[in-house]
This record gives C-alpha cells, sequence and structure tokens, in this order.
C-alpha cells in the first residue's frame, strides 16, 4: 500500500470517514497519539483529532499543465503527496488578468485532481505583494481597494468554499528588513489599506467560509541572522496583534526555502514556533526546498547537505510542536523557481527538491519520510 493510502484520511475535518474510499480506511491507525493537536478549531482543515497517530500529511506544490502531460510527474505526486497546492493559478496575476474577470481554469483542474486521487488541496494565496496584475496599480483610494480586495476573496474562497479546507490568506507580510517602527512589506494593499488589510482578508475569508483554515505565510525566519531575528519578531507582534483584538487566524505558514549553505537557527526556530504554539496557533510547513547555489558541486556532497539542512529545520519545529503539514515547493529538480534566482555560477543544475529530475529519491525524501511517516 502506498504511504499516500496511509495518510490521506489525515487531511481534514472536511474529509468526513465515510467518504473515505476503502483503501484508505483499511492504512489508518485507530488508536491517538499523545500530540497536542485537539479537535479546536485551530486544527483547521489539515488535522483532526481521529488522526492523532497518523502521520503529517506531505505534499508538494504543483504545476497543473504537466499533470496533464507528464506522466512521470503525475505519478509521483500521486506516489508522494497527500495534498497539493498550485504553484501558480490562484494569483492575482492568474486570476485576475483583468479588473472584470477571473480565471479559475487552473484551480478548478488542480482540485478536481485532488478530489479525484483522494487528496487535499491548499489555496495559495489572497493577499500578497507580488504576482500582482498591472491593472491591480490603479486602485487609487481606500475604498476602491477594500472593494477590490473583499470582492476577490468573497469570490475565490467562496468557489471553493467546503473544498480548499486550509488557505494561505495573507502571503509575506513582513517586509524584508523589518524594524519595530516598519514592520510591513510594501504592497498595493498596505499603501491604500494600512495594517488593516491583513483583518480585512482575514475576516472576509472566515465570513464566507467559517470552516476553512486560516493561514499566515512567510519566510527567513530559520537562520541565525540578525534578519530572521528581526523577522521572527516582527511576524510575532503581527500575530499577537491580531489575537488580541479577536482576528480570525488558524496558524502560521513557515515556508522554509532554506538557504543551503546557512545553519538552521534551531534554538530561535523552536523558541519562535512555540510562541506561535503558545497563542493557539499551528504551525504549518508549506514550501520547502533548499537553494543550493552556494553549495559544492558534487551531486552527492550537495544532496546530503541539502537533506541535513532540511532535517535540522523539521527537527527545531517537530521538537516543539508537531506540524498540520508539511509541503514542498514542487517535487523534482525538474521543475523549481529555484533557478529563476539562485543559478550556480559553475551552471550546473540546482537541486532543491526531494525528487531529482528523473524522479528518483534524493536523500532529502529520508528526511521528509522519517518525519512524517505513520509511526511504527
Ligand atoms: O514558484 C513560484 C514561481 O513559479 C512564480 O513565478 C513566483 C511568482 O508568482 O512565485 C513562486 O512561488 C513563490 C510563492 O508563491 C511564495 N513564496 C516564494 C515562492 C518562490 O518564489
Amino acid at each position: 500500500m502506498r504511504r499516500r493510502e496511509f495518510v490521506v484520511g489525515a487531511l481534514g475535518a472536511g474529509l468526513a470517514a465515510s467518504t473515505m474510499p476503502d483503501r484508505v480506511l483499511d492504512g489508518m491507525p485507530e488508536a491517538l497519539s499523545g500530540a497536542s493537536q485537539g479537535t479546536s478549531r485551530s486544527t483547521g482543515g489539515m488535522a483532526s483529532a481521529s488522526q492523532l497517530r497518523t502521520a503529517i500529511p506531505f505534499g508538494a506544490a504543483v504545476r497543473v499543465d504537466y499533470l496533464a502531460d507528464q506522466f512521470d510527474y503525475k505519478t509521483a505526486i500521486l506516489e508522494h503527496c497527500q495534498i497539493v497546492v498550485g504553484e501558480g493559478g490562484l494569483k492575482w496575476i492568474d486570476l485576475r488578468p483583468t479588473r472584470d474577470d477571473f480565471v479559475f481554469d487552473q484551480p478548478d483542474r488542480l482540485i478536481a485532481f485532488a478530489d479525484a486521487n483522494g487528496m487535499k488541496m491548499r489555496g495559495h494565496t489572497l493577499a500578497w505583494y507580488g504576482a500582482m496584475p498591472d491593472w491591480t496599480q490603479q486602485i487609487a483610494s481606500e475604498a476602491e481597494a477594500e472593494g477590490e480586495l473583499v470582492r476577490h476573496i468573497e469570490t475565490v474562497v467562496g468557489r471553493y468554499k467546503g473544498r480548499i479546507p486550509s488557505w494561505d490568506v495573507i502571503n509575506e507580510a513582513i517586509a524584508d528588513n523589518p524594524t519595530a517602527d516598519a514592520p510591513f512589506r510594501d504592497s498595493i494593499w498596505y499603501q491604500r489599506l494600512g495594517k488593516r488589510f491583513l483583518e480585512l482578508s482575514l475576516r472576509t475569508a472566515a465570513a464566507v467560509d467559517p470552516d476553512v483554515q486560516l493561514v499566515i505565510n512567510d519566510y527567513a525566519i530559520e537562520n541565525p541572522t540578525e534578519q530572521c531575528r528581526a523577522k521572527r519578531e516582527a511576524l510575532l507582534a503581527m500575530l499577537r496583534d491580531l489575537k488580541d483584538r479577536d482576528v480570525p487566524l488558524h496558524a502560521v505558514g513557515i515556508q522554509g526555502h532554506l538557504l543551503g549553505d546557512q545553519e538552521i537557527d534551531k534554538e530561535g526556530l523552536s523558541r519562535f514556533v512555540e510562541e506561535v504554539s503558545g497563542l493557539g496557533l499551528e504551525v504549518l510547513v508549506t514550501e520547502l526546498d533548499v537553494i543550493d547555489n552556494k553549495l559544492p558541486a558534487s551531486t552527492y556532497d550537495r544532496d546530503q547537505i541539502a537533506a541535513a539542512t532540511a532535517r535540522d529545520f523539521l527537527g527545531a519545529i517537530c521538537d516543539v510542536k508537531r506540524p498540520g503539514a508539511i509541503l514542498t515547493w514542487g517535487i523534482t529538480d525538474r521543475y523549481t523557481w529555484v533557478p529563476m534566482w539562485f543559478t550556480r555560477d559553475d551552471g550546473k543544475p540546482n537541486r532543491p527538491l526531494p525528487l531529482d529530475v528523473n524522479y528518483r529519491p534524493k536523500a532529502m525524501m529520508q528526511v521528509i519520510e522519517d518525519f512524517t511517516r505513520v509511526p511504527a
């Protein structure tokens, strides 16, 4: 039986046992573990009390076009993943080519694939500075920004209500070098609405689909650098502020685009997860990969270092709290965003993901299995 079949039931309150294929139920452990997750709302859609002894659900970002025409790619996703998230498709640039249009083609195809294969789909993302179509620059006033943002979230979350159990509502809201006075990243939403765009987005999504897990997603928090320390602090301050005001929010997505040549700040990361947990929030790993442009040329050495980096990162999180899900940002080195920004000086292709270009598992896949598998 494939791993997917053991753990697919772990993907959400939304997937009732009665709707699961028999083959899934066959593999589900019955007893619950002592994991800290309960039945509370904060577990969101990605894990429920019935699977406390099951594995951490694993997933990957997917390019939906390749699912249709590349057999090996589709097979790899089916073999390894219980969750999918569109690498694109739900971003404004894809969904909103013009102010009046919503183009749901890509996410509709991905959710059909997920449904047909007993998988869950995460939604990425509703309020982000990046991947914005040019027309959004014309959003001129606070009222107009509020109108556009609310209409977008109502329409998109509404379309997948009850089907997408977990949304990255806010993506990368913290500045790259945040200070106490200027913690937020520039975006059309921040320019027009100030930090109110956070609350507005979360409240709107919650009103449309009260069962959805609302996630704030961010990156660059895991290294022992001043930048990461400042990002963790700014992120925590933002989370505290939202919780203090009873804004609906259930989880933090730690992206995990790890810099292979830098150490993981295990203590700092564990402490961060503890603080997040103390706020009653779940943690997800949402975009794991290892940026390897500064690592040795040797394939073997590079893969070992990447795997060790991923192990340190996942260990620092799991030591404190079991994440509700672990997703990598792609599945195969064949298709990855990394060379868009981090090509190697020696011209060798990047190797950031768990499977190589020929879909063979690398050391990183073993690490992921160690953290996600059903306990013996
Ligand atoms: O991997 C994605 C790439 O294909 C897109 O061109 C880019 C812009 O939409 O976004 C990349 O994904 C990013 C994700 O949405 C947010 N976190 C960082 C990811 C890598 O850049």
